[in-house]
């Protein structure tokens, strides 16, 4: 074999082993509510070097990269058997995306792609493209990953490339690696994105957190994050679709909104995660925020902090579509620590650490908005006058 082929393979083993090796430490900077990890978990880089190069020195002699893979981003999350699982959407340099496992013991470093991305099974329609999984362990036994679908809209003129139809494609498996498909959910909606699955029954249904809209990329009169039941989930139909989170002007989600991974049952309500997007005359502004619902009514938010939780900062302001924070999966420990992962301008994958405690601190004890300047003013003034008289009691 030659010898500069096998001087790159030995550089490029190296190399890819030193990324998926290197340690992660929390950063210090933290704002008692969350810790950001340094580096994040999950890059394109991250992906096994036998998915990008031919490593067959007479057909690739360059050791050229064949296949490119240009982000790594919006993965679900899971813990099984004391391992973390991300079920992370891979995008190739075709801009085509599926679906690919990383593993790691701890869950904040040396996440390592299984060898084979997912070959999820197809529908009649095949998809297009599909992303953005939410995985969900639910109370009958099943993982199921609900995730988008996209396909080119039917009705478009051949002169409109771009115009797309997008709804919810389910699937099951009860170890990560064999799927069975179901069918599309079917909604009132004309489209639908960042469904999620409720982890448990309710009133005997399956209960699904949708978010419906009117075109591919605007939400049009729908928009806000939704709920509905179904009987089934072999053949999900919800036939009355509810908006519990309704998109509120100038606030960080007047835009569009969707929920982010399955939400996490405390003794106080269901703490939840989403995104919220702004227009800016820079493009669109994702962040992610919380929110908590009633334990009983599921339908009823009970609390609302103003605001986001998680905005994009310093290099997770760029990538390929800058300015985007967006997270759909999670991981509570059995000490009640809580790792949110979450994606970083549509390019790589992050994880933040927290605790049920401090988020459910969070939820409950941060200021709710008031929807004017004057309203947030005087929410400053509470908290200013409050703390001079614990400033004067600690004279
Ligand atoms: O580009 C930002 C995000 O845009 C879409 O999210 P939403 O449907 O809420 O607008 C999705 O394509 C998502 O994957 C992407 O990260």
């Amino acid at each position: 074999m030659d010898k500069n082929f096998l001087t790159r393979l030995e550089m490029l083993e190296k190399a890819h082993e030193q990324l998926i090796t290197r340690t992660n430490e929390r950063s210090e900077e933290d704002n008692g509510i969350y810790s950001r990890y340094k580096n994040p978990v999950l890059t394109n880089r991250h992906t096994p070097l036998i998915w990008r190069y031919d490593l067959n020195a007479a057909s690739n002699p360059f050791l050229m990269e064949r296949i490119g893979i240009n982000s790594v981003l919006n993965a679900g999350a899971i813990k099984l058997n004391g391992k973390y699982y991300l079920i992370a959407r891979v995008e190739g340099s075709d801009r085509k995306s599926f679906f690919a496992v990383a593993e790691s013991d701890n869950g904040t470093e040396g996440f390592r792609f299984w060898d084979y991305p997912v070959l999820m099974p197809q529908n009649e329609v095949e998809d297009t493209n599909i992303y953005d999984m939410r995985v969900v362990q639910h109370e009958d036994g099943w993982i199921y990953g609900l995730f988008c679908t996209e396909r080119r809209n039917p009705a478009a003129l051949p002169s409109d490339q771009s115009s797309a139809v997008a709804q919810c494609g389910i699937a099951r498996t009860k170890d990560l690696r064999q799927w069975e498909r179901l069918a599309d959910l079917k909604t009132p909606s004309p489209q639908q994105r960042n469904v999620v699955l409720h982890p448990e029954f309710v009133d005997g249904q399956y209960a699904f957190y949708t978010r419906p809209q009117d075109g591919f990329i605007e939400a049009g009169t729908g928009g806000g994050i939704g709920f509905g039941l179904s009987r089934s989930i072999e053949n999900a139909v919800i036939h009355k679709e509810m908006v519990i989170d309704k998109r509120v002007y100038h606030t960080v989600a007047e835009l569009k909104n969707g929920l982010g991974p399955q939400p996490i049952r405390t003794d106080y309500g269901w703490l939840h995660l989403a995104h919220g997007v702004r227009n800016t005359a820079a493009g669109m502004r994702y962040v992610l925020y919380m929110f908590m619902t009633d334990l009983n009514d599921l339908s009823r938010v009970i609390y609302k902090p103003a605001g986001y939780f998680i905005a994009p900062e310093g290099e997770e302001r760029v990538g390929d579509v800058s300015n985007v924070v967006f997270g759909n999966g999670w991981v509570v420990d059995d000490n009640g620590r809580v790792l949110i992962y979450y994606a970083s301008s549509d390019t790589r994958m992050h994880v933040a650490e927290s605790t049920i405690d401090r988020l459910v601190d969070y939820v409950m004890n941060t200021p709710a908005d008031g929807f004017t300047s004057a309203a947030s003013v005087r929410t400053l003034y509470k908290m200013i006058e409050n703390n001079k008289i614990v400033q004067q009691q600690d004279v």
